[in-house]
């Protein structure tokens, strides 16, 4: 591995790849989510593309390609800068080829983006001899590829000639400099095709789903600190889009690739942003929404309910986790047993799906509270709305609040702690601060995704947008 500092570039790249690498584990949880191409990448190629048309840009997304296809690619690549997405999903993957491309001398850089390099930018800098992007790379990227000297490059990490860890100011954020990033056929027909794939012994309501994004940044996390377990970058703001852009893209997705159903990420979406879409919605009919939201924000806010309605939201996906209110207020969540039901309950009278994500596994819980959580699910399921129930063991990630309490512990066991896996996380937490074994936890966690999951196949008939 190279040891020296990270120099500006003599000539401009001809090419820029962007990997999203396929997830190191696949965990027990792990969703249809993962047949959707990674829309990080789309954003940064929607942009570098309309500003510097001459670059080759190219996507390798995991979730739609196999290794052969990255290797093949990185082995020939030429002029190229090659730029890696990772969360803590896929960073051991993202090594690897980190490792692979610094093997080939027709590669001029190698930049890290996503949330996991960018809570440990010292680690990737040094020991993988990268340049890190801290928050949203468009700016960077434009700036590095148009030849801007790295030393005045907003928003990246790097070591300098004389090997010092140099980390630059913050980028500034935005997710409206063009009204939409383009998807490719061949991406959106794989996409397709694995989701079909995924989907044929679950329930889903939709054939064609695309993710878009109405905001970033989570408002309970930003003004409050957010859940415990929730992990959050260094520079996080709340940002929203541009009403009309999600709509252009909404239409872009629906006449082009037939997308019946709009998959919002933004991560926590709040009633006034919801009202603020549906003042710009497009007369006539319009493809499915799904939004993740609070159970807490639909009890207090019953007027949501209309507003979903009205955005043609089928399912909403919920971050229940307990049924225990005490655990649910030691993990600074927001909601409780009586705001979840009677949410959900309002939610099954407007026709409204929902999924609800549960967490076992939290601080000091025990069998019997367990039970209590079981028997949540089972209260909850019965109201009759209940599209999917997803259970994850708690996890201590990096980035949260919980982390920082167990950050010394985990670096005196993990010397590469920027290489933690989810499950060894896991691993770590369950013993120590539950009394319950792992093994407990994944048949539990098998048995509320099974048993719960409902018989019949649920199909909705798509619509397609009436612009025009
Ligand atoms: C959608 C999503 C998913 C989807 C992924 C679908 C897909 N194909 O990508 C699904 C549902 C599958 C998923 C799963 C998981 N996820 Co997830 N997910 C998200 C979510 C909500 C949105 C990501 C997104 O699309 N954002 C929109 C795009 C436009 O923004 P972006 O990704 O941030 O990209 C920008 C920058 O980061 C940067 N950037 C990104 N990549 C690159 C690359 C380069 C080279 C550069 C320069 C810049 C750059 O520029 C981009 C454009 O501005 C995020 C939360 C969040 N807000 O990011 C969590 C999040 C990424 N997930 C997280 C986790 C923990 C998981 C799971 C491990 C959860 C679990 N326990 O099961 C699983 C992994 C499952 C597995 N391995 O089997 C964590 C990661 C935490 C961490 N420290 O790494 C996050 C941050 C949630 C959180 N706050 O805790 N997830
Ligand atoms: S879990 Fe959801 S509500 Fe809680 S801080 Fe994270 S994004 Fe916000």
């Amino acid at each position: 591995m190279k040891s020296s500092g990270i120099q500006d570039l003599r000539t401009l790249p001809k090419r820029l790849l962007l990997l999203s690498p396929e997830p190191d584990e696949i965990l027990h949880s792990s969703p249809l989510g993962y047949s959707l191409p990674n829309l990080g990448l789309i954003h940064l190629r929607g942009f570098l593309q309309s500003k510097i048309p001459d670059i080759d840009i190219k996507i390798l997304d995991g979730n739609l390609v196999n290794e052969s296809v990255f290797l093949d690619e990185i082995n020939n690549a030429d002029s190229t800068i090659i730029g890696i997405s990772m969360n803590i999903s896929n960073v051991r993957n993202g090594v690897k080829y980190i490792n692979i491309a610094h093997q080939n001398k027709g590669i001029e850089l190698i930049v890290l983006g996503g949330i996991h390099p960018a809570l440990f930018p010292e680690e990737f800098v040094r020991k993988y001899h990268t340049l890190v992007v801290i928050g949203d790379g468009e700016m960077p990227l434009y700036k590095l590829l148009t030849g801007h000297p790295i030393r005045q490059i907003e928003g990246v990490a790097f070591l300098d000639e004389s090997g010092k860890f140099v980390l630059n100011p913050p980028n500034g954020f935005s997710i409206d400099y063009i009204p939409y990033a383009f998807r490719l056929k061949t991406e959106m027909e794989a996409s397709k095709k694995r989701f079909l794939e995924f989907s044929k012994d679950s329930r889903q309501l939709f054939h064609m789903p695309a993710h878009v994004l109405s905001h970033k940044g989570c408002y309970y996390r930003i003004k409050k600190g957010g859940c415990s377990f929730c992990s959050r970058g260094p520079y996080e703001k709340l940002i929203l889009r541009n009403p009309e852009n999600f709509w252009s893209e909404v239409r872009y997705l629906n006449e082009n690739f037939g997308c019946d159903a709009i998959i919002d990420v933004g991560e926590n979406c709040f009633f006034s942003l919801l009202k603020s879409l549906l003042k710009h919605r497009p007369e006539g009919k319009i493809p499915f929404f799904v939004f993740i939201t609070s159970p807490e924000d639909i009890y207090k806010n019953p007027e949501m309910i209309d507003v979903l309605k009205e955005l043609n939201c089928i399912q909403v996906k919920l971050g229940v986790e307990s049924g225990d209110d005490n655990f649910l207020s030691d993990i600074k969540k927001r909601n409780r047993r009586k705001s979840t039901i009677e949410a959900i309950k309002l939610l099954k009278e407007a026709g409204i799906y929902a999924s609800i994500g549960i967490m076992i596994g939290l601080p000091n819980q025990d069998w019997d509270d367990l039970q209590h959580t079981i028997d949540f699910v089972e209260e909850i399921v019965k109201i009759g709305n209940i599209l999917e129930v997803r259970c994850s063991i708690f996890t201590p990630l990096p980035g949260s609040p919980v982390y920082s309490l167990i950050r010394d512990e985990i670096r005196s066991k993990h010397k590469d702690e920027e290489l933690i896996t989810v499950n060894q996380l896991q691993e770590f937490w369950v013993p120590r601060y539950t009394k319950l074994k792992m093994d407990q936890l994944i048949r539990v966690q098998e048995d509320l995704e099974t048993l719960f999951r409902p018989k019949t196949k649920v199909t909705a008939k798509p619509f397609s947008m009436g612009f025009g």
